[in-house]
This record gives C-alpha cells, structure tokens and sequence, in this order.
C-alpha cells in the first residue's frame, strides 16, 4: 500500500465529439471529424462515426451521477467549437450551445466536481478547414477569438483552462499523414507549418487570459502535449542519440518554444530538418522558424504543463533504412526506427504496457521545460471490451506506481491525475471498436446504458481511500446499478 500525496486530485476526462452526438443538433455545424466519417467512412476501421456516440449531450445528468459515483475531484472534458460558435468565428454565439455548456457546468459546481475545460479537442469548425484550419496562421487569432468568448461566458465558474490538447496528434496525423481529420497528407511539411501555428494559437489564448481576465478571474491556463517517452534501445552512442532526437520530435517541437528558457524550436529539431531540406533540395529548411518577436511572445505562457501519457518506443539508428518512411516526412526526419522490446502488449497496439516510462517521462519534463506544475490530464489503457477490466486495473496501478516514485524519488511537482477515459466513446480512427471508459457504454442501447466495470469500482475506492494497492488479484466485485 501506498499512501498518494495530500492535495494530489484525482479526476477523469472525455472529449466533446467523443462522447456528445447530436453532431448537427439545431445550430451546430460540422467539424473536420463529422465530415471525415461521413465522406470518407473507410477512414475509420470499423466504418462508424460519431453522430450519436455515447448520446452524452442528451444524457449529461447520467454522467454526471457517474462522476458523484467514483467521487472524482474534477471532469475534464471539452467544448465542441462549432457547437458554440457556428460561424468558426467568434461573430455569433449559439444560444442552445451555451445554455448546455452552461447547464453542465452549473451541474457539476453543484455536485461540487470542479470543471476543466479543453477548449479544442479536434473539433476544429469545417468551415476554418475550408481556409486552411491549423496550416494557416490566423488561425492564432481565430482561436484567441473563441477562447476570449469562453473566458467571458464560463470563466466567471471555470478556473482551469487547457487550451489545446495534443499538439502532435492534430498536426502529424492530421496534416502530415491520413490518419486523423482532416487528412491531409502534407508529409514533411503540414506536421511543422501547424506545429508552430498551434503554439501560436495557444499563445494568443494565453496572453488574452493573462491580459484581460487573470486578475478578475483567478484562473490557471495551459497547454497539454502528449508527453508519450523515448530513448534509444541500447546504450549505444548512436541508439542515444536517436532517443534524443525522438523525444525532441515527439514533445519538444511543442514544448520547447513554451516551456523552455531559450524559447522557439529545440536545436536538435532544426538541425535535422535543415540538414534534410537542404539535401532534398528545399530553398528552406520545412520547419518554419519563430521570429524574435514570437519567441518572446510564446515562452511562458503556460501556467501549467499538461501531461498526457500512455505508453513508450525505443528508438535505433543503426538499422535504420531511407526508403523506410515518405520522404520528405516527420518519420524520415528522425531518421531512425522503433520497436517495443519485449513489454506487454495491451488490446491496442499503441498502448504497450511499459510503467516506468511514464516515471521517465515526466522527469524529463521536470528537467527540459523548467519543472512547472504539472497536471497529468490523461492516462488509460484500451480494450475489446467486458465488465471484469483486470488488465485496465493493473495498467492504472503500475502506472500510479511509477507517478508516485516520479514524485517521491525525482521531485515532479505532480498536482493532478486524470484517467482516460469516463466512458467509453468514439476512439477517432478506431471507432466504437475500442474501449477505454471506466464505465462500459452499450451503443446498441438507444438509450446508451452506461454500466460500472471493475476499474470504476477500484477508481472509486482509490478516490475515497488514497492509499495505493498494489495487488493485482483484488478486482472488486461487479454492482448492477451505480
Ligand atoms: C489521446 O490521444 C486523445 O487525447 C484521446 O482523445 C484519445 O481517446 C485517447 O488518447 C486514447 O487513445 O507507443 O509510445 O507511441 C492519444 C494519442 C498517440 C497516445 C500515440 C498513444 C502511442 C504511444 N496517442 N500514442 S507510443
């Protein structure tokens, strides 16, 4: 047993398109989601979308209980931007889109769970795609635009604002690959153009907080990176290297300019992608550079450090192949492979079971970007589905090992932790096909039945004993109702 350490808060986060449905209930227009499931269905691997999901925006009340169930601290979840404002701009306000995000942040405060609003979590209005979304750069204001009108009607209740979630997954899968909305396979190129006009877009939001609601409003505000580790598979100068340039890739590219003291794009990156732009004949190199002036602009500008983390890869050069990826690509710039080694493997391939990564991970955040606060916004672990989640269970046990040790042995300075996911929702390129809730979501149910598993349970008994157990044969017995 282990005891967590006092004031650490313990909550559970979901994501708008993932979980509300009514995808063009009354104003709402489509995000860039809605059109790639509807135009292009083979995008998703087993061919559904979220129109209805877990139909949360009819049911808020039902996830509501649930929370008072588990007895979270806090919900993280986020605002669907065309929900909001149907226009992309910030020229219209959606009457029936603010009275829900109104009702359910009344409902929350009242059940005393404090609420933590992503303002984007990929859904980007279609009508801002249609002018370029991430790739162009008045995207900054058009988001400081949104974010001004969130601050204005919510931040009165709300203290706790996390900007944009995942800077990686929206401009790599997205712009630089088809995996994600919107697809557009700019390989090379769209992964960095929207690297820096993301952390842009949350610079702006930043300074108008800071400028014109902080002293009034008393809130926090921040960014959240997926903070996934990387380090070479040996020890090998060579395989260390290629660990170091990974990680730079894969978190300092948005950390770097925000968190560090020198600002703008971490060394290792720009070198790499000059070097190669410059053989593949590029004018310039296809990372943009940040003025002066934005340098200044962007460093500090974030109150927090938000942590998402669900696995590792181990990175060698020595095998690596050109030819093996695109190129010009992301993947090409790095220059190097990956592989797993011999952990666990969990039900999706990309959640393999490495617990002290997470420990690594976070003290390279202490170490890299200036040991900030550092709330830990999403953690989780993905299966087929059934009630009795053991694996689930030790997943989040091992993993809390590793944060408590991150803590205690390295000094991050761990405010928050925050299990992905509450229910289970629509897994964006997945689909229905993968679970990560506490609760189980019956989506053949039009009434989208929501029942306990036995991680809810443990979270619950987590939640009200803070004491950490590390037996994993005690799974709690299933209840019939919460
Ligand atoms: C999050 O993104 C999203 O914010 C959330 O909406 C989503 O539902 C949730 O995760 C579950 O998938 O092998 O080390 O490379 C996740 C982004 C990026 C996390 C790839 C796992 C691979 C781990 N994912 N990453 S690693």
């Amino acid at each position: 047993m282990r005891k967590l350490p006092q004031g650490l808060k313990l909550g559970v986060a979901t994501a708008a398109y993932q979980i509300e449905g009514a995808w063009n209930f009354a104003d709402k227009t489509p995000n860039i989601w809605d059109t790639l499931c509807h135009n292009n269905p083979e995008s998703i691997s087993d061919g559904t979308n979220a129109d209805d999901a877990c139909k949360s925006f009819e049911f808020y009340k039902r996830d509501i209980d649930m929370l008072k169930f588990v007895g979270v601290d806090f919900y993280r979840f986020s605002i669907s931007w065309p929900r909001l404002l149907p226009n992309g701009f910030a020229n219209k306000i959606s009457e029936i889109g603010y009275e829900y995000y109104n009702n359910f942040i009344n409902e929350l405060l009242a059940n005393n769970i404090e609420p933590v609003i992503t303002m984007y979590h990929w859904d980007l209005p279609q009508n801002l795609q249609d002018l370029g979304g991430w790739a162009n750069p008045l995207i900054a204001d058009w988001f400081g635009d949104y974010a001004r009108v969130l601050y204005k009607l919510f931040g009165d209740r709300v203290k706790m604002w996390v900007t944009i979630n995942e800077p990686k997954q929206i401009g790599l899968m997205g712009y630089g690959m088809t995996r994600m909305a919107p697809a557009l396979n700019a390989t090379g190129i769209g992964e960095y153009l929207t690297a820096k006009n993301i952390v842009m877009a949350h610079a702006r939001s930043w300074h108008i907080y800071n400028e014109e609601f902080r002293d009034t409003q008393k809130g926090v505000c921040g960014i959240t990176i997926a903070t996934d580790f990387r380090e070479g598979v040996t020890d090998s100068p060579e395989d260390l290297e290629a660990g170091l340039d990974a990680i730079e890739f894969e978190v300092g590219l948005y950390s770097h300019p925000i968190f560090s003291s020198k600002g703008g794009f971490p060394e290792r990156v720009i070198k790499r992608v000059g070097a190669r732009s410059a053989e593949q004949g590029y004018p310039n190199s296809r990372l943009p550079e940040f003025t002066p002036e934005e340098i200044e602009y962007v460093k500090g500008t974030s109150d927090f450090y938000g942590f998402n983390h669900y696995s590792s890869k181990f990175y060698t050069r020595s095998a690596y192949k050109p030819g093996t990826y695109a190129i010009p690509s992301y993947d090409d710039d790095i220059g190097a492979d990956f592989t797993y080694l011999d952990y666990e493997k969990g039900a999706v391939p990309h959640v393999t079971v490495i617990p002290h990564g997470i420990r690594k991970a976070l003290t390279w955040v202490k170490d890299n970007c200036n040991n900030p606060p550092i709330f830990i916004t999403e953690n989780g672990f993905g299966t087929f589905g059934g009630l009795k989640d053991a694996t689930r269970i030790s997943y989040y046990r091992r993993y809390l090992d590793s944060i408590l040790d991150a803590i205690e042995q390295d000094g991050c300075n761990v405010v928050s932790y925050t299990a992905w996911s509450l229910i289970d929702n629509f897994e964006w390129s997945s689909g229905l096909s993968i679970k990560f809730g506490l609760f189980e979501v019956d989506f053949d149910d039009e009434n989208r039945k929501r029942t306990a598993r036995a991680s809810a349970l443990w979270y619950k008994k987590l939640i009200s004993t803070r004491m950490l157990d590390s037996n994993d044969d005690d799974i709690p017995e299933l209840v019939e109702h919460i």
